[in-house]
C-alpha cells in the first residue's frame, strides 16, 4: 500500500514535471520577399492559385492582422534577428552590394536565442544584411562576420539582393566554387569603358532595366554594382528557389533528430523576376505572378519534406514577408501591364517603401499540425515578435538589452482563444526620411516628415507624392485609409503622436 502510493506520487511528480518542460519544436520561418497582402489565393486573389501556401493556411493560423516591421528588406530582417526596431539604429536601411554586416555580432540575436534553447540553426537564401567587418566582404578571403558570428550554425546565402553583385553563393565563410585564379572584384565604378553593362550593352540584355540597375551584365541581366571575376561560382538567376529548397532539405535530414530553426530566406518575387523556365509563363500576369507560384511550390516541397521525415507535427512553421508589393522596382518585366484586376496589397492602400498600411501589412500563418488549431485571427502580430515568442515557447531566457520591442504573442501564433497579440505597433519605412506608421487597435497615425510618401498607389508606376505630415485613420472602418481624422480627431492624433515620439525616445518598448 505504501509502496504503491510512493509509485503513483513518483509518477505524479514524474508527469507535472514533464507537462511543465517548455516545448522545443523545430522551427522554419518561411521569409518572401515583397510578397503583399492580396498576392495569394488564400488571401482573396483570383488571378492565380497558390495551393500549397494555401494548405499551410488551412492547417495552422491565418493572421489578418501579421506585419513585418519595415517596408523595405534590410530594416525587416534586421528587427527579426534581433527583436529591435531598425529606426533605433543607423545603418539599417537597405544594404549596399560592399556593406559591412550591419548587425553589430555582439548583440545577441535570435540564432543565439535558439543555440541557448538547443537548437541548430541555419539560414538558407537571401541575406541583406551585409557581411564582415568595417571593410566590408573580403569576396576572395573569410567572409566574417556574418550569419556565424550572429548565432547560425550554418549558411547558404545569396549575399544581397539578386539585383546587386555579384551573383555567388555564399557557404559559411566562403564564397562557393570560387576558383583563386579568378578572383572576384566588386566596386562602385566600371572597372574600364568596355566593361560590359546595361548602358553599353543595353540591346543583348534579356530583361531590360528601367530605372537604377544598369551596371554590370550577368546573365543577360544588369544589376546594381560592377564585379569582375567568379566566373565558376556564378549561378543562373532561374536555378535560385531550387537551390533554396535542395540546401534545406539537406539541413532538415541531417538534423532530423532537432530541435532545429531554420530561416528560409527566399528571393521570391524580388527583382530581377526570373522564375525556373518550368513556371515561366504558369500565371497570365508575367514573372511577377510567376515567382509567386515558384515560391508556392517551395514552400510545399518544404512540407513534403516535413512529411517525409515525419516531422510535421514536430515542426512549427510561420510564414510572412519582409516588406510589401510593388510593380516596377527596377526592370521591365511587365507587372503592371499584366497586373489585370489583381489587387497585390489586397484591400489596402501602399506597398513597399510605404507606412500605409500595404506597406508592411502582410501574409502571416503559423501552422503547426496537431498543436495548432486551425482558424483565422485578427491578432496584431508582427516578424519582430518571433525573437521572444519563440524565446517564451522554448524557456528561454531574453537578456534585458536584448530584443528591445519585441513582444511575447506565441499564445496568439498559435491560435489559442483568449491569446492576445500586439496592443501597438510602429511601422517604418527604409528609414531615415522620419515616415513612420502607428497602429494602436484600430488607430492608424501616419508621420511623414517631409509631407512625401513613396508607392502609395501600388497600381501605378513607382512615385512619390505629396501628403500631410500627420494623418490619422481608423482602420475599423476605414482599412484602405482614405478619410483622415487628423484635424477632426486632433486630440487622438495628437495622443497617438505623443505615445510614438516616447516609444522612439524610449530606446525600447519591451
Ligand atoms: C532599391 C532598388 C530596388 C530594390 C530595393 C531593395 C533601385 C533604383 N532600386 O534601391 O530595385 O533593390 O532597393 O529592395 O536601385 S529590398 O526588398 O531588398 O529592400
Ligand atoms: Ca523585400
Amino acid at each position: 500500500m505504501k509502496n504503491s502510493l510512493f509509485f503513483t506520487l513518483v509518477i505524479l511528480t514524474g508527469l507535472s514535471l514533464a507537462a511543465a518542460e517548455p516545448q522545443k519544436p523545430n522551427v522554419i520561418v518561411i521569409m518572401a520577399d515583397d510578397l503583399g497582402y492580396g498576392d495569394l489565393s488564400c488571401y482573396g486573389t483570383e488571378s492565380f492559385e497558390t495551393p500549397y501556401i494555401d494548405q499551410l493556411a488551412t492547417e495552422g493560423v491565418r493572421f489578418t492582422s501579421g506585419y513585418c516591421s519595415a517596408s523595405t528588406c534590410t530594416p525587416t530582417r534586421w528587427s527579426f534577428l534581433t527583436g529591435t526596431y531598425a529606426f533605433r539604429e543607423k545603418n539599417t536601411g537597405i544594404a549596399a552590394p560592399s556593406s559591412p554586416l550591419r548587425v553589430n555580432h555582439e548583440i545577441t540575436c535570435i540564432g543565439d536565442m535558439f543555440k541557448t534553447a538547443g537548437y541548430s540553426t541555419a539560414i538558407i537564401g537571401k541575406w541583406h544584411l551585409g557581411l564582415g567587418g568595417e571593410d566590408g566582404p573580403d569576396w576572395n578571403g573569410e567572409l566574417k562576420p556574418g550569419p556565424l558570428e550572429i548565432g547560425f550554425d550554418t549558411c547558404f546565402l545569396l549575399p544581397t539582393t539578386n539585383d546587386r553583385v555579384p551573383q555567388v553563393y555564399v557557404k559559411d565563410h566562403h564564397v562557393l566554387n570560387l576558383d583563386p585564379s579568378d578572383p572576384i572584384w566588386v566596386g562602385s565604378k566600371a572597372p574600364s569603358p568596355e566593361h560590359p553593362t546595361g548602358i553599353n550593352q543595353r540591346e543583348t540584355l534579356k530583361m531590360d532595366w528601367t530605372h537604377g540597375h544598369n551596371a554590370t551584365i550577368h546573365n543577360g541581366i544588369s544589376r546594381i554594382g560592377f564585379y569582375t571575376g567568379g566566373h565558376k561560382a556564378r549561378f543562373r538567376d532561374e536555378d535560385l528557389a531550387d537551390k533554396w529548397v535542395e540546401q534545406s532539405l539537406e539541413f532538415m535530414e541531417e538534423n532530423k533528430d532537432g530541435p532545429f530553426f531554420l530561416f528560409f530566406a527566399s528571393h521570391d518575387l524580388h527583382v530581377p523576376r526570373i522564375p525556373h523556365e518550368r513556371f515561366q509563363g504558369k500565371t497570365d500576369l508575367g514573372y511577377r505572378a510567376d515567382v509567386i507560384v515558384q515560391l508556392d511550390w517551395c514552400v510545399g516541397e518544404i512540407m513534403k519534406g516535413l512529411d517525409d521525415l515525419g516531422l510535421a507535427e514536430n515542426t512549427m512553421i510561420v510564414f510572412c514577408s519582409d516588406n510589401g508589393p510593388v510593380m516596377d522596382d527596377g526592370y521591365a518585366d511587365e507587372a503592371l501591364e499584366k497586373l489585370g484586376d489583381h489587387k497585390a496589397g489586397g484591400v489596402f492602400t501602399g506597398g513597399k517603401y510605404s507606412v500605409y498600411e500595404g506597406g508592411t501589412r502582410t501574409p502571416f500563418i503559423t501552422r503547426w499540425k496537431g498543436t495548432i488549431e486551425p482558424g483565422v485571427s485578427d491578432e496584431m502580430v508582427c516578424t519582430i515578435d518571433l525573437y521572444s515568442s519563440f524565446a517564451s515557447l522554448t524557456g528561454t531566457a531574453v537578456e534585458e538589452d536584448a530584443a528591445r520591442d519585441s513582444i511575447d504573442v506565441m499564445g496568439a501564433l498559435l491560435g489559442k482563444e483568449g491569446a492576445k497579440g500586439r496592443s501597438e505597433l510602429v511601422q517604418q519605412d527604409n528609414g531615415s526620411r522620419g515616415n513612420f506608421g502607428f497602429r494602436q487597435g484600430d488607430w492608424k497615425l501616419q508621420v511623414h516628415a517631409q509631407g512625401k510618401a513613396r508607392n502609395v498607389v501600388v497600381e501605378k508606376l513607382l512615385e512619390t507624392t505629396a501628403v500631410p505630415k500627420i494623418q490619422l485613420f481608423n482602420l475599423a472602418d476605414d482599412p484602405v485609409e482614405k478619410n483622415d481624422l487628423a484635424e477632426s480627431n486632433a486630440k487622438k492624433a495628437e495622443e497617438m503622436k505623443a505615445r510614438l515620439d516616447k516609444i522612439i525616445a524610449d530606446g525600447r518598448s519591451r
